[in-house]
């Protein structure tokens, strides 16, 4: 890839809203992802490789659970904070930052917030460090949209639970040490368990042949018959509003990163416009390239205001899942719509692995299936303005 010369976009000069911490973590995010993940992100999406050798650098710059309480290893800081991490790492790849949302808002923030004492002592400190990893598995191969009719299940055995089933799609399943799979009991009560990589009957293959998020490793959960430790249940929540309130986290964390993803295809094509001369001229010079970067940059700052806002109200534990979502399908769409336009400004240099811009066009295809996809959302902010659900 030719050399990160990035600068953030600001129109709105919205750097004025944060504090000098928040600047601070999202420098040193941003100073990262410069200095360590640009340099190799195209080789490993060309050869379709997670680069592990980053999770020491992620868990150094608190992308581990930003927010987990310092006493469990995590960076003690504010969602604010959580949200310009995933921001900056985005800005590098949708698939580092999807390793990030899941360990800190899909492995962490369940062991946290519904795990006892023990499991917290046990498995926070090392997810914190990078030195155990996780997944998260609630998609099936029958059930994606619809998770409440999982089919995966586990039995009272008296000094085990006996689990069964399958998970598909699920990102780092292929290393990672534990997994938090969710599962429902002989009375149909979903409840998390975590799953340890080396238990008796749990495989986790790998899904290749992705067009889209290559730097990420996806896989499957098999269960055949697995022997679950009873101190391995999550005891202090079951039901799918425990699942789904670890989405809350992560979607809040993906309506950030989206908006990184958006400046760096922005930010490519304008500095590619003011330099490619055609008809004698800049491009940038002409009207439609000139229409396709002022959108560019009033969609970004749209997308800015709106998690900015909601990262307050995040702070002040007043944001609902209905506004999640709505930040949600809104960034990851613009995101979309704006590495397509910023993919025809640079012409057939666009298709090439010389520029990130193709890149986060094909990542963002998953961020808009994952994590609810992009006709959920639209029906959740439905749901919530007309009080009727019609998901069924
Ligand atoms: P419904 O009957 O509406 O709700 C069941 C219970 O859950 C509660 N609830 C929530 N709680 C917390 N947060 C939320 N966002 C919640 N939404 C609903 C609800 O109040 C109810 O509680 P209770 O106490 O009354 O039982 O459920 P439903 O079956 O009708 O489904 C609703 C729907 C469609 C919105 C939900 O199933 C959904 O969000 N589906 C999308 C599935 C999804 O997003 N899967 C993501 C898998 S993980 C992933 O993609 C990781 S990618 C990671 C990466 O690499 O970054
Ligand atoms: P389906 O639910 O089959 O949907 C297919 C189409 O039907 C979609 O367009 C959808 O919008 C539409 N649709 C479905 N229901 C309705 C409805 N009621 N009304 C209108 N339209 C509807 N899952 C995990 O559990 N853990 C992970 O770590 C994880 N990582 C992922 C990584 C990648 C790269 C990808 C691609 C997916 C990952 N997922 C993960 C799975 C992801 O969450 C699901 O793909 C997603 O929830 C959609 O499910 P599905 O693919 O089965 O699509």
């Amino acid at each position: 890839m030719a050399q990160d010369l990035f600068q953030a976009p600001d129109y709105y000069l919205l750097d004025d809203l944060l504090s000098e911490e928040h600047k601070l973590v999202r420098d040193a995010a941003r100073e990262w992802v410069k200095r360590e993940v640009s340099p190799i992100i195209e080789d490993a999406a060309q050869n379709a490789k997670f680069p592990k050798h980053l999770l020491k650098g992620l868990a150094e710059i608190g992308a581990f659970g930003p927010y987990i309480p310092v006493e469990y290893g995590g960076a003690g800081l504010d969602q604010m904070s959580y949200g310009l991490i995933m921001q900056e790492i985005e800005r590098g790849d949708s698939g580092i930052r999807s390793t990030a949302s899941v360990q800190s808002s899909l492995v962490m923030y369940p062991i946290w917030k519904f795990g006892n004492e023990e499991q917290r002592q046990k498995y926070l400190p090392k997810l914190a460090s990078g030195e155990f990893m996780g997944c998260f598995g609630l998609t099936e191969p029958n059930h994606g949209s619809d998770p409440g009719s999982m089919e995966t299940r586990f039995k009272d055995m008296g000094d085990h639970y006996l689990l069964n089933g399958a998970k598909l799609w699920i990102s780092n399943a292929p290393f990672a040490d534990i997994s938090v799979v969710w599962a429902k009991n002989e009375k149909g009560r979903i409840h998390g368990l975590i799953v340890e990589r080396g238990m008796e009957g749990f495989s986790t293959p790998e899904t290749h042949h992705k067009w889209s998020l290559r730097a990420s490793a996806t896989g499957e959960l098999i269960f055949d018959n697995v022997k679950v430790p009873k101190e391995n249940i999550l005891p202090n929540k079951s039901g799918l509003g425990a699942p789904l309130s670890c989405l809350d986290s992560a979607r809040y964390g993906i309506a950030w990163g989206a908006i990184g993803a958006a400046m760096d295809c922005y930010d490519t094509a304008l500095r590619y416009a003011k330099e490619r001369i055609q008809f004698g001229k800049p491009i940038a010079s002409f009207q439609l390239q000139q229409k396709k970067l002022a959108e560019m940059i009033t969609e970004i700052t749209k997308a800015q205001l709106l998690t900015w806002r909601l990262g307050v109200l995040k702070n002040e534990d007043k944001a609902n899942s209905a506004q999640i979502s709505m930040a949600k399908r809104n960034n990851v769409d613009m995101a979309l719509k704006i590495a397509r336009e910023a993919r025809q400004i640079l012409g057939a240099m666009g298709i090439t692995g010389d520029f990130s811009i193709m890149r986060h066009m094909m990542n963002l295809e998953s961020v808009i299936t994952y994590e609810g996809t992009h006709d959920i959302h639209l029906l959740i902010t439905g749901m919530d303005i007309t009080g009727i659900p019609a998901f069924k």
